[in-house]
């Protein structure tokens, strides 16, 4: 018989589902079982007297052993779990569990040693469905918009954006390095008309950040497209992306991610505000802060936390464009115009989401900004790219593992991501 899905069972009908047991409660003239699969859960109810060859079968089974049971739902005022249970005409213990060797209360890196174990529980199976509709959605929008999916390689020959923070790795006689962005192809496809591209795949960052938002490896949905005339154009479609990835998440799991993370989906509004870094400085020094000198080149992290105050004091928003920051702390790949990077940050409840720009396509300009920050042999390559005709392109990055921490107002990054991935991990 074909396995039935707990919430597709139809009252009377013989079924079998499949599922891990949840609970087991074995009492002097019943045995409870409470079963659980992807959709759903149901109680199992058996009375030993009529039933002993189910409870020879059920002999020894603990919590967290998978079962095939076959018997029929039915209708039960007196039970708890949604007024039905199911009663068995056979049951099969498919796989006997041990006792868990973590609890549920245990730390997060504990658990992470069992992650598979960690994420059996309703609650982080949602992170992953959740995760899911949204890349779906900003899959959906794109193809839509005429958007091509590309793959492009993680095993690179050069350090991709600068050397700083690559994984070298053995490539046969040679090094190789894992890719720390997909940047230079995803530009190498405007250069190869392809117009608009998207790429999801891993992001390598070989940094030894210990924060609740940095992982060595996450992963990155990555979009570049053509015929720009500002990063404007960029900022605009990152806005009209988000609408609509976070409209389909809140429109399929709004209420239980209210229910279960106690956080709501707010549908941001177009356009989103955006300001400039310095003037960003001016307003968030007014809360108390007092960076250096140093600090008001790039955002810290205290500053990234303020911009989500402004955002909310300032403009009633959970987002916020940063624009013009200096160019010694920008790529060389940025765009520049009267010397200011045409890209911004996108900050969204105090964590950098984004980073996006017009590129510089350029031949001879982007050599020259290249050299300046003396990159010369590892961009070689790259540079060749623009030689030959390229149109004017811009695009960006989002961390995915970082907007579901965010979105679902989860702690760390190590639960956003379904295998953490930091200094100190690299198991299981
Ligand atoms: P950037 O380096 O800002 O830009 O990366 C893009 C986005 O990726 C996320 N991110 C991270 N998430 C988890 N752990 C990390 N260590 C980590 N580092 C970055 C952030 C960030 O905004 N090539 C450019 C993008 C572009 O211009 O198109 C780039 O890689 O959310």
């Amino acid at each position: 018989m074909q396995r039935t899905y707990i919430n597709e069972l139809v009252p009377e009908k013989e079924s079998k589902i499949m599922g891990w047991v949840e609970k087991f409660r074995d009492s002097k003239y019943m045995i409870f079982l409470v079963v659980r699969d992807i959709s759903g859960k149901i109680q199992v109810t058996i009375e030993k007297e009529k039933m002993p060859e189910i409870v020879e079968a059920l002999k020894g089974t603990i919590a967290n052993s998978v079962v095939s049971v076959t018997g029929k739902s039915v209708i039960s005022e007196y039970v708890k779990m949604g007024g039905v249970e199911f009663i068995p005409t056979k049951v099969e213990v498919t796989s006997h569990a041990e006792a868990l060797p973590i609890m549920d209360n245990a730390n997060i890196d504990n658990r992470l040693d069992y992650r598979w174990i960690d994420l059996r529980s309703e609650r982080n199976i949602l992170i992953f469905k959740i995760q899911s509709c949204f890349t779906n959605a900003l899959r959906e929008f794109l193809l839509n918009n005429k958007f091509i999916e590309i793959h492009t390689p993680k095993l690179i020959g050069t350090a991709s954006e600068s050397g700083s923070d690559v994984f070298e790795v053995k490539y046969f006689d040679k090094k190789a390095y894992l890719a720390q962005s997909p940047q230079f192809y995803k530009q190498m496809a405007m250069a190869a008309g392809f117009e608009r591209i998207f790429e999801s795949g891993p992001v390598f960052r070989a940094e030894q950040s210990y924060t609740n938002r940095h992982a060595t490896e996450f992963s990155g949905f990555d979009i570049e497209f053509s015929y720009i005339e500002s990063f404007e154009d960029v900022i605009s479609l990152e806005e009209d992306l988000l609408i609509y990835a976070l409209t389909k998440v809140k429109q399929e799991y709004g209420e239980i991610i209210e229910q279960v993370f106690g956080t709501q989906v707010i549908i941001p509004t177009k356009p989103f505000p955006r300001m400039k870094l310095a003037d960003v400085y001016s307003e968030i020094v007014k809360y108390g802060y007092k960076p250096t000198d140093e600090d008001k080149l790039d955002l810290s992290t205290e500053a990234e936390k303020l911009v989500y105050k402004l955002a909310k004091d300032k403009f009633n928003h959970e987002f916020m464009f940063i624009t013009d920051y200096p160019k010694d702390k920008r790529a060389f790949y940025h765009m520049r115009k009267n010397g200011v990077p045409q890209g911004y940050d996108l900050i969204w409840r105090g964590v950098e989401i984004t980073t996006g720009a017009q590129r510089e396509h350029r031949y001879e300009i982007l050599k020259q900004q290249a050299e300046e920050k003396g990159l010369g042999e590892d961009v070689k390559f790259y540079l060749e790219f623009f030689k030959y005709g390229c149109p004017p392109h811009g695009g960006f990055g989002l961390g995915l593992d970082r907007i579901i921490m965010l979105m679902l107002n989860i702690q760390s990054i190590k639960e956003a991501e379904f295998i953490f991935r930091g200094p100190n991990r690299i198991n299981p």
